[in-house]
């Protein structure tokens, strides 16, 4: 297994729109457990295939908090929704910023498992939320995308904030004072 490394805001390549999959097998299998591995290193509830740089409709969740429930949702679409809510997420892809979305607090999902089978499931609640937030990103769009000009403003100014104070410190050189 592996952790693979996601990709951030305003990389052009989180605007790819993902492709359905079709070939299912052995090297499905090793990128589902490596985007797992992923989402628990990050202390993430979920992780699409999109975030890092597979452009295939692949969602991973698990939002026990204890690594215990894992889901995942192969060229997922969601077939009713009911219930509107305003509900704060999170991405690691634009790290550090934190607002409320517009959300359907319950969804039917219809997707494929790892072995091509399909499959429905009524979903709530976070997970609920969480499967629209993935769902999003394989369409190439991001949380940011659904909030204000000015809240994607403010969130543009946490994001730019927190990559001067991540940014490793310039050391001069004779040549680059
Ligand atoms: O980047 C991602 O797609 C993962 C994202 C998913 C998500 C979080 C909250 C609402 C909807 C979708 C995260 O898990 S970011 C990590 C995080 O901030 C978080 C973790 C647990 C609960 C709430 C937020
Ligand atoms: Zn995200």
């Amino acid at each position: 297994m592996a952790q693979l490394a996601v990709l951030e805001y305003p990389d052009p390549r989180l605007r790819t729109r993902a492709a359905r999959v079709t070939v299912f097998g052995a090297p499905l299998d090793a990128l589902i457990e490596d985007m797992l591995q992923t989402m628990y290193a990050s202390k993430a509830i979920g992780l699409a295939a999109t975030q890092v740089d597979v452009h295939q409709q692949i969602i991973v969740i698990d939002t026990s908090g204890n690594a215990s429930d894992p889901h995942v949702f192969i060229n997922p679409s969601i077939i009713a929704r009911s219930g509107l809510g305003m509900v704060e997420e999170g991405c690691l892809s634009v790290p550090g910023v934190y607002d409320s979305v517009r959300r359907a607090l319950r969804v039917t999902v219809r997707a494929v498992d790892r072995a091509g089978a399909e499959y429905e499931r009524d979903l709530e609640g976070v997970l609920a939320v969480c499967l629209q937030h993935e769902m999003d990103h394989l369409d190439g769009k991001l949380f940011v995308d659904h909030l204000s000009w000015l809240r994607r403003l403010r969130a543009r100014r946490v994001l730019a904030r927190a990559r001067r104070e991540h940014a490793p410190s310039r050391v001069g050189t004779a040549a680059h004072p």
